[in-house]
């Protein structure tokens, strides 16, 4: 058992943060306007500085979607290039300048969108903004874009560029999220950089979720998003289409209606490879879904468990089990060979100081391979920001520091800065060595690419930035990757002649992201 006072007793050493991992790339205000190349139009998904406390693996792991989405319905006689800040090749070209930029704005990184947009309309180019943050808060994004455009991007792209070409721009574009998703075109993930993540593939089958917990972005005020689901075999073929041996789900609960994923892991299990995927513990109601999950190439899930108080998570409005049976469906899981990455918010009217020992304790009794720590954040225009910001508990409005690594509003039960002292503890603890190896699969074969990937995900902070600048990010990864999905091939094919009565051990065969 940890000591409930560990995590304060000595400050939390600050961890070791490259220069370029912290600031954006320089924008030359000297550099005059060049010609501008009609039908050029040029995606940017835009600089965010990395918390240190944290993998600087994930932020490679795999594409967000948000441009290459849309950038599928561009038309034919457009030329459209992707610019992805973050893989830390400098800014983003501008010679020739082009007609078009489009923008995705986080609330994270939106102050840095805002220079982007700033720099690029200075030298004549037309800027569109949209994302999240162009959502919630439209008025602020306003002033530095022509237009915005505020929801589905897929639908509305085609448009803004008909408009663009008719000299009939409009400053806001709006599309709700309710029609098939079957019709989207698959995302233009040609764009992207092979080499520059674990994967390309990133995948979405579904979108919104069944549940609206008051802090989550889909509860912003004005997004309506039913959940939509795609066609089983469209993703079959957007997974072949890539040729990676792996793909990350990015859907925000791809377990949200069971039937579906049925289906979904049917059409997958014949591909032979492997995938990962965001769901709630409640698929565990049905193990015959986690069965067909591990059949279907699961090597691991990542689980909002958010809290293991129930007081909490009733205050979310989250429908879930109650937390005293979260340790069994933990075991359900791994019986399946499917490795568990919980995310936990700390923070929450019911934590107190002890929530970070308690947490990490939990953790590794159940041996959750990997975890990730958020620190509750009002994010604007959701039901929780309304309520803090009631009660005046707001700090500020910075959103640079609305990351989930700062406390941007008073805890009940704390101050902010043992919050922050906690948030910092809780991920050294485990990421160190010792937490490590208490967390290590049962089965001794698993082992050795369990620490391989562990060391190269969780303590390998110190050469991240190396691998991304030198474009080695999938070399150096894809070995670990294609040995895990070699052995899950031969796990499945045992498990698929396993009686499922015979209850046999399962082994769980990936582990460290
Ligand atoms: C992939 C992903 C990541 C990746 C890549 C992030 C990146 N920016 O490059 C990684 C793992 C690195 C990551 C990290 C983080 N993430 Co993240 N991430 C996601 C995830 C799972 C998928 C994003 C995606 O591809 N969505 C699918 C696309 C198609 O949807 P979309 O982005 O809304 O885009 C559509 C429209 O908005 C619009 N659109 C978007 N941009 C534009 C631009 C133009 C010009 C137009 C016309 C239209 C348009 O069109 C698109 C098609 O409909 C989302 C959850 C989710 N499922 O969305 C969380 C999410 C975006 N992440 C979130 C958070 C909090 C983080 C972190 C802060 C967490 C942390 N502490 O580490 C970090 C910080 C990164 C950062 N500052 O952005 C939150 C953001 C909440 C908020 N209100 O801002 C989300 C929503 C998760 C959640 N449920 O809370 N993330
Ligand atoms: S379960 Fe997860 S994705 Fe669904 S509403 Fe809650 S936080 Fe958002």
């Amino acid at each position: 058992m940890i000591a409930i006072d560990e995590p304060f007793l000595r400050r939390v050493r600050r961890r070791w943060n490259p220069r370029e991992m912290m600031t954006a790339p320089a924008l030359d205000d000297n550099q005059p306007s060049g010609p501008v190349e009609l039908r050029y139009a040029l995606l940017i998904n835009p600089f965010y500085p990395k918390d240190a406390n944290a993998s600087f693996g994930k932020h490679v792991l795999t594409p967000t979607l948000a441009l290459t989405s849309f950038a599928a319905t561009t038309p034919d006689h457009w030329r459209v290039d992707y610019w992805d800040e973050n893989l830390l090749d400098g800014r983003p070209p501008f010679r020739p300048l082009p007609q078009v930029v489009g923008i995705t704005v986080h609330l994270t990184f939106a102050r840095r969108a805002y220079e982007l947009a700033d720099w690029y309309r200075a030298r004549g180019a037309k800027v569109i903004f949209g994302g999240l943050h162009v959502l919630s808060c439209p008025d602020e994004c306003a002033p530095h874009a022509d237009a915005l455009a505020l929801g589905d991007g897929v639908q509305l792209w085609p448009r803004i560029l008909r408009d663009i070409e008719s000299n009939n721009l409009q400053p806001r574009y709006v599309a709700t999220y309710e029609n098939d998703y079957c019709e989207d075109p698959s995302p233009r993930r040609a764009l992207l950089p092979r080499r520059s993540f674990l994967t390309t593939t990133s995948l979405i089958a579904t979108r919104g979720c069944h549940n609206r917990c008051g802090f989550c972005f889909l509860a912003t005020d004005g997004l309506r998003m039913p959940y939509r689901m795609r066609d089983p075999q469209q993703v079959v073929d957007e997974f072949k289409a890539d040729n990676q041996p792996y793909a990350v789900f990015i859907d925000n609960n791809l377990g949200s209606r069971r039937d579906y994923l049925h289906s979904l892991c049917s059409a997958l299990r014949p591909l032979n490879k492997i995938w990962s995927a965001a769901v709630t513990i409640d698929v565990t109601d049905d193990p015959s879904l986690i069965r067909n999950m591990a059949l279907a190439g699961c090597t691991g899930v990542f689980i909002g468990f958010e809290s293991l108080s129930d007081d909490n998570l009733a205050d979310s409005h989250k429908k879930t089990p109650k937390t005293s049976d979260y340790a069994r469906r933990v075991r359900i899981l791994h019986d399946y060979g499917i490795q568990v990455n919980g995310s936990f918010v700390l923070g929450f009217d019911h934590d107190r100081k002890d929530v970070f020992a308690c947490t990490a304790d939990w953790i590794e009794e159940n041996r959750l391979e990997c975890a990730t720590f958020h620190i509750l954040t009002p994010y604007p225009a959701t039901p929780l920001f309304r309520q803090m910001e009631g009660q005046g508990r707001i700090l500020h409005r910075d959103w640079n520091l609305y990351d989930t690594g700062h406390a941007v509003f008073q805890p009940k039960h704390m101050t902010p800065e043992e919050l922050e002292q906690g948030y910092a503890w809780i991920y050294q603890r485990l990421f160190s060595h010792a937490s490590i190896w208490r967390r290590r699969p049962q089965d001794w074969q698993a082992i050795p690419l369990y620490l391989a990937m562990s060391y190269l995900y969780k303590r390998s902070n110190r050469f991240w930035h190396l691998l991304i600048k030198h474009d080695l990010v999938n070399p150096v990864w894809k070995p670990l990757v294609e040995m895990t999905r070699w052995r899950h091939v031969r796990y499945r094919r045992q498990l698929a002649e396993r009686d499922m009565t015979a209850g046999a051990p399962g082994v769980v065969v990936s582990a460290g992201v």
